[in-house]
């Protein structure tokens, strides 16, 4: 094969594996908005946390436990809101105990609509009343 062809097909095989990673990026679930946010520090113990996703996810695969000094992985159950008519289906809400003072983690795993899966943590700590 003449040499100028050579460059053409490896120019093409860079040009496809580029095409195929900004293929796979752009499908992959981040989060773009959390509340709480990570590393907060509250007055009030939250009632829930909402994470909303650049994507729409697979919200019946989702998965979220909660984790503390006195908890290990409590599985917190994704509550029917979820799946609500007027739910957006890129935000997840996530129910949560009656929570102590003390500091918290939201373990989190969901599927995004591309297969994907997405794993990450809140973290957070509820202050004593003052
Ligand atoms: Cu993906």
């Amino acid at each position: 094969m003449p040499s100028f062809m050579g460059e053409v097909f490896s120019g093409i095989g860079i040009l496809l594996v580029l095409g195929i990673t900004v293929t796979l990026a752009w499908g992959h679930a981040v989060v773009v908005k959390s509340s709480p946010t990570d590393q907060a520090v509250l007055t009030q113990a939250p009632g829930a946390i909402t994470l909303c996703f650049n994507v729409k996810i697979e919200k019946a695969f989702a998965r979220a436990s909660l984790w503390s000094t006195k908890t290990r992985r409590k599985r917190l159950p994704i509550s029917e809101h979820n799946f609500a008519q007027d739910a957006d289906p890129a935000c997840l809400h996530i129910s949560l105990p009656p929570l102590q003072p003390g500091a918290y983690q939201v373990r989190y795993k969901i599927l995004a609509t591309d297969g994907h899966t997405t794993e990450g943590v809140v973290r957070f700590a509820v202050n004593e009343p003052a």
